[in-house]
């Protein structure tokens, strides 16, 4: 009989020592402009979606992302594109989802069919859709190009408030139903005393050095929310050649703003626009931010990234640099329940894809490729590995592994064709070494006799099975 290996199991504690390759979080595609809502114990993010290869920001949808425990994030799919507005022509940009009384209301910026830019809103029952146009018409249209960004906060008199701007900072008062506003839309005065400065700086790296001391400038990206009876208005500013994330503070939601000055500023984002969110999860305050670091990315392939970072004792934002590690995992995952394979903390070489008997699962998945998952935590011990997958061809090889992409192999399956690359089959596979603890689990695709281009399968989900 073939004798079984034995993991030592490591605890979480060990492993949270251990630094991580983290940021950015989503590799399976672009996602800029990140934009975080809490709800019910998870954490989502809305994005935008670069597509890459052109010179300028070309998007034209918006994707959903949730994660419970901050490093596992799962791919919601494409909830709203620009397809979703009949009015909207081009450039699928800044958005922002917020919940109230139970629905959930995303508002967009978008170019219109007059060739402006606009504001619209789109309203679900669920945080991750379906969504659809509220009003059928944009919610802000003036006929600007400053129409972009939008932020929405509901105080807590229940007052919602919309911001948005570039260059030029505006915003109204939301009624209740929140896809409506009363009074006219305000635009609040670029001033030294709110935003650091009143122009960009200037070329040359002497006179950029000097003006880094104090010039500053409200761009685009604001982002407003309350602290301790505090109102912060964090925003995209201008640090020499590229955007900085600063930010004013006001003891009421509609200002005046006074400058607090630069969090995050001459960072090697590889990006010239950084447009971040700040929000508290679990009692941890994390800043969310795009750069263009993936492979082949710059300022028009842009992906979200998130620090963790601690207010100073006057409510103060300390300065935020960039790393790559990223946030520690607030929890472990259940790996004897059914987890969604796009479900992940890291992964090269697959990408994702959705239709309307599967939802998202994993697609385009190449030989050499992998998916990490975080801080799985085996307890006593599994038995048996489970894997839903779809295969037009054969050939493809999952493999199992844990802590290394070349780490201990716990699993081979061997998938063959199942009718179809979205007919999706569920394959076993006894465990070949004994795991307990707390690991993380790499599924590594590798292929048998298979050019390295050829997509090998699908992947929809997996499980577990306890040891008896
Ligand atoms: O993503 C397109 C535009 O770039 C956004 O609307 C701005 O905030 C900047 O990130």
């Amino acid at each position: 009989m073939k004798k079984i290996k034995i993991i030592i199991g490591l605890t979480l504690c060990c492993l949270s020592a251990i630094i991580f390759a983290q940021n950015p979080v989503i590799q399976t595609h672009f996602s800029p402009d990140p934009a975080p809502m809490v709800y019910k114990d998870k954490m989502y993010v809305y994005t935008g979606d670069d597509i890459p290869g052109f010179d300028f920001y070309y998007m034209t949808k918006w994707r959903v992302h949730s994660s419970e425990d901050m490093v596992n994030w799962t791919d919601h799919g494409v909830p709203i594109s620009l397809e979703s507005f009949s009015w909207a022509r081009d450039r699928a940009w800044a958005a922002q989802c917020i919940q109230r009384d139970g629905k959930f209301y995303w508002y967009i910026c978008a170019q219109t069919v007059n060739n402006d830019m606009a504001i619209g809103v789109a309203v679900s029952d669920s945080p991750t859709g379906p969504f659809k146009d509220a009003l059928g018409k944009p919610l802000i249209t003036t006929g600007s190009w400053d129409n972009i960004d939008p932020t929405v906060f509901i105080d807590d008199d229940g007052q919602a408030y919309l911001y948005w701007g570039n260059s030029h900072l505006f915003y109204v008062k939301l009624n209740k139903d929140m896809v409506s506003y009363e009074g006219k839309i305000t635009e609040i005065p670029q001033s030294v005393e709110s935003f650091g400065g009143l122009r960009r700086p200037g070329k040359s790296d002497e006179v950029l050095q000097k003006q880094e001391q104090f010039e500053d400038v409200f761009v685009e990206g604001p982002w407003l929310y309350k602290r301790n009876k505090q109102y912060y208005l964090m925003y995209a500013g201008m640090t020499g050649r590229t955007e900085c994330l600063s930010y004013a503070t006001s003891p009421s939601p509609t200002g005046p703003w006074e400058y607090q000055g630069k969090i995050m500023t001459n960072q090697p984002t590889n990006s010239f626009t950084n447009h971040g969110g700040i929000i508290d999860f679990k009692g941890k305050s994390y800043l969310f931010y795009h750069t263009g670091l993936l492979p082949g990315a710059g300022s028009y392939g842009r992906s979200t990234a998130i620090e963790e970072f601690k207010y100073n004792s006057d409510g103060s934002i300390p300065k935020i640099t960039i790393t790559k590690e990223g946030v520690n995992a607030l929890g472990t995952l259940n790996p004897y329940q059914r987890n969604e394979a796009e479900t992940m903390a890291w992964s090269e070489k697959c990408s994702t894809a959705e239709n309307k008997k599967t939802g998202v699962f994993i697609s385009d998945i190449r030989v050499g490729g992998y998916i990490k998952v975080r801080a799985v935590d085996f307890g006593k011990g599994a038995s048996e590995f489970a894997a839903s997958v779809g295969a037009g061809l054969d050939g493809g090889i999952l493999e199992v592994r844990i802590d290394k992409v070349d780490g201990h192999k716990l699993a081979e399956i061997e998938v063959q064709r199942t009718g179809g690359w979205e007919e999706f089959k569920t394959l076993t596979s006894k465990l070949a070494e004994y795991v307990s603890g707390v690991h993380d689990v790499y599924f590594v695709f590798k292929g048998k006799n298979i050019t390295a281009g050829r997509k090998l399968f699908n992947f929809d989900h997996w499980r577990f099975q306890k040891i008896k």
